[in-house]
């Protein structure tokens, strides 16, 4: 066995779980690296360790499930009051600066061949601004139209947290409050091999994944963020993926009805595309509690069933735009309550004797949406797809970099066009900037678009 004056615990741990293989380059280590690979060992739960093993051998039988019941888009006279009040809610609410913004962002690019935080990926379709920028632009020009600031968190991991807060320094915050961004770490969890046993990343270093978005509500207390958010009288916190450019990141409509109905949390949904579609679909388990399947979880012949009007009974997909009442939030990291881990076997990269090699092993992740069935109260409303959802996920094909900045100029095109403001035939492309026009409400009653290719309206 192997000693270092301090971690005598930590190398026993290490050696009684049999993981005494994370030492084969020991010898040939600075005392540097040594303190370093020590320091990481110190803080695995072996524990936790073997019950992510198990989770692997384990064949899970999911609960019995019927389709979620949602508030559908309004079509009666009766269901457009109940959402213009429910709009007079929200609006009230944002006023007396109740809400805040909150991305996850921990993600790299890497889908997209894309080597950074994908914040920085450059999406616009004319302007080629970055998610990031036109994120902290639609929160810049909500400040302005409710006249308060509006906190922003934004949850990074390892890889990214350093280039993203560089980045934001770099641009000056896109001139928002800097002492409102919170730019702070999710955590991060081992891989395993398929024997259940550690990886090394490097010589000196454990391969680690991040915990998944559903890590974001413990970091979000760990990190102090929550309770900075709390001082601050934050009771709502608007949650969206970095990758759509397209959230209405806040929605008084949607915050109204949160509020209205006390909901520790509160979901969009929209109807699913085709059966096949990479989202997650809202259920009702048996035990009554309301939860999301996620697309590689759901049972083929439930993917494709169909209900009597011959549309998709599971069609009721999550775009992962939530609200989070900050205390419900508090409520679970104190309580400790940690949502499950999720397995996925994938390939990892390990350093051997001859540099790095890639093997089969098991990542694990937690999904945010495992606290919809923690919740007493929670509210699901549908919204419309071509007005919220625009995900960025491959670099070509669905859900691409095309799809994406056509279905943005697609939206400002039809903006546009409620306003009676005709788009000259020979505009290919045009983008509104979020601080020309949030909402189409934004846009004058008159504007003249040049005649080229490509309009930038800002
Ligand atoms: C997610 C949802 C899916 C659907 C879709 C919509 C899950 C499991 N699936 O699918 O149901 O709503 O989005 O676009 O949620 N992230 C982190 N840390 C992590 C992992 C992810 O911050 O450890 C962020 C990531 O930066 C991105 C978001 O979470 O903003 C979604 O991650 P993804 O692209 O891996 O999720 P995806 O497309 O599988």
């Amino acid at each position: 066995m192997i000693s270092f004056e301090g971690y005598d615990a930590v190398i026993k741990k290490v050696y009684q779980s049999g993981n005494e293989h994370v030492f084969k380059f020991w010898d040939d280590l600075t005392i540097d690296e040594k303190k370093h690979l020590l320091q990481e060992l110190s803080l695995i739960n072996f524990d936790e360790i073997n019950e992510l093993y198990a989770l692997t051998k384990k064949h899970i039988i999911p609960m019995e499930f019927e389709p979620a019941p949602f508030t559908r888009l309004p079509q009666t006279l009766e269901e457009h009051k109940e959402f213009e009040y429910a709009k007079q809610v929200g609006i009230d609410t944002i006023k007396k600066g109740k809400v805040a913004a909150f991305v996850v962002a921990g993600g790299q690019g890497s889908r997209l061949g894309f080597d950074g935080p994908k914040g920085i990926f450059p999406i616009g379709p004319v302007s080629n601004k970055t998610l990031f920028q036109i994120h902290a632009e639609k929160i810049k020009a909500y400040e302005k139209k409710f006249g308060i600031d509006i906190p922003w968190c934004i949850m990074t991991s390892e890889s990214n947290h350093q280039a993203t807060v560089d980045y934001f320094e770099k641009h000056n915050f896109f001139t928002l409050n800097k002492d409102k961004v919170f730019i702070f770490k999710q955590n991060m969890i081992p891989s395993l091999d398929e024997q259940g046993k550690l990886i090394l990343e490097t010589p000196y270093s454990i391969f680690r994944n991040p915990d998944g978005h559903g890590g974001s509500l413990t970091a979000l207390y760990t990190s102090g963020t929550l309770n900075k958010l709390l001082t601050m009288g934050i009771e709502v916190l608007s949650y969206f993926q970095v990758d759509n450019p397209l959230v209405r990141i806040i929605d008084p409509v949607f915050i109204g009805f949160h509020v209205t109905h006390n909901a520790e949390v509160s979901s969009k949904a929209l109807q699913k595309a085709y059966p096949e579609e990479k989202i997650g679909v809202f259920v009702k388990f048996s035990n009554g509690r309301i939860g999301v399947v996620e697309y590689s979880d759901l049972p083929q012949e439930k993917q494709y069933e169909k209900d009597e009007q011959g549309n998709l009974r599971y069609g009721a997909g999550s775009i992962a735009i939530h609200l989070f009442n900050t205390h419900f939030i508090e409520k679970i990291a104190q309580g400790n309550i940690s949502l499950p881990f999720h397995v996925a076997k994938k390939s990892i990269p390990q350093y051997t004797n001859n540099g790095k090699h890639t093997i089969t092993g098991y990542k694990f992740e937690k999904f945010v949406f495992d606290a919809l069935p923690l919740t007493e109260h929670n509210f699901i409303l549908e919204t419309k797809r071509e007005e919220e959802f625009a995900p960025v996920k491959n670099k070509s094909g669905v859900d691409s970099v095309d799809t994406a900045q056509e279905l943005m100029i697609h939206l400002y095109k039809k903006w546009l066009l409620q306003k009676n403001i005709p788009v000259p035939k020979v505009v290919e492309k045009i983008e509104i900037s979020p601080l020309y026009a949030v909402e189409p409400d934004d846009l004058p009653d008159s504007i003249a678009i040049p005649l080229q290719k490509e309009v930038y309206l800002a």
